[in-house]
């Protein structure tokens, strides 16, 4: 009795273990963003936003902004929004003229896997 017991203990423990590894081992995924995609935005933003479907580590994420004729727009350091560790805050450090951006993005979450997309916005 005693031996099966111990034994459902340890599967409980078991599955217990598996469900919560199962979510740590989810990726980020973009969940949406400023400008969001395929948007059309009157100002030029002053910051790309990213919100993502896990925290990231901002030290290994970050964007490259590409604009109309495929010239690359200066960005700042990726930093993680201090009360939301799931967005990533790019600052956008020159104005943006009107035409269309391509963002690349790449980031890893903190369970330490890597994930990257690209979107497009433009601005008019
Ligand atoms: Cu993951």
């Amino acid at each position: 009795m005693a031996f099966t017991r111990s034994r459902l203990f340890t599967l409980a423990t078991l599955l217990t273990a598996l469900t919560a590894s199962g979510s740590a081992f989810a990726h980020a995924h973009l969940e949406h963003q400023y400008p969001a995609a395929d948007a059309s935005v009157t100002a030029s933003p002053q910051a790309i936003t990213l919100n993502f479907s896990e925290g990231v580590e901002a030290n290994f994420s970050g964007i490259t902004l590409t604009g109309p004729q495929q010239v690359a727009v200066k960005t700042g350091m990726a930093k993680r929004n201090e009360k939301d560790e799931k967005q990533l805050i790019v600052p956008v450090e020159e104005a943006l003229k009107p035409g269309a951006y391509q963002v690349d993005w790449h980031v890893v979450s903190v369970d330490g896997h890597k994930t990257k997309g690209k979107y497009l916005f433009s601005v008019k």
